[in-house]
């Protein structure tokens, strides 16, 4: 099984997406291992997005990101990373796919509502900076009999 990091941004928080991105990666089949809500403050936000330290956009996508409170998660399934990359849609909501969290609920790529860890490396270095090993779960969906082939 993987896991994969997962985050509602202020603005997807703001418009009250929280419980359909949460419903949406339930009913979907991947396991909920670990969340928080949460306002960010500067050194772990400089942390998650290191690689875009040095980007034009950096200085509107930090002070976006601090803006209001987020909600991180964990989540784990077989593959969870390019499986939560699918239903999160492109970076631009604009060339995101209608079906997809960021094709259906948003217009500007400075406003995407969600993030999602991009590989496997990327998960588990965003999984450390947010969460503590302690606060994250292990348990079985009573329904993984069902969600899993084998
Ligand atoms: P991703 O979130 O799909 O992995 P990245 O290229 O890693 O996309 O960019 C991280 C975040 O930075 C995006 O989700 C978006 O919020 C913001 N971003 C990326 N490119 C731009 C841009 O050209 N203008 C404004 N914001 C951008
Ligand atoms: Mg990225």
């Amino acid at each position: 099984m993987d896991r994969t990091f997962v985050m509602v941004k202020p603005d997807g928080v703001q418009r009250g997406l929280v419980g359909h991105i949460v419903s949406r990666l339930e009913a979907k089949g991947l396991k909920l291992v670990g969340a928080r809500f949460e306002t960010l403050l500067e050194p772990r936000v400089n942390d998650q997005y290191k690689e875009h330290l040095e980007k034009p956009f950096y200085p509107s996508l930090k002070k976006y990101i601090m803006g209001g409170p987020v909600f991180l998660m964990v989540w784990e399934g077989r593959n969870a990373v390019s499986i939560v990359r699918k239903l999160i849609g492109a970076t631009n909501p604009q060339e995101a796919a209608p079906g997809t969290i960021r094709g259906d609920f948003g217009i500007d790529i400075g406003r995407n509502v969600i993030h999602a860890s991009d590989s496997n490396e990327s998960a588990s270095r965003e999984i450390a900076i947010h969460f503590k090993t302690a606060d994250i779960s292990s348990y079985t969906r009573i329904d993984a009999a069902v969600i899993y082939e084998y």
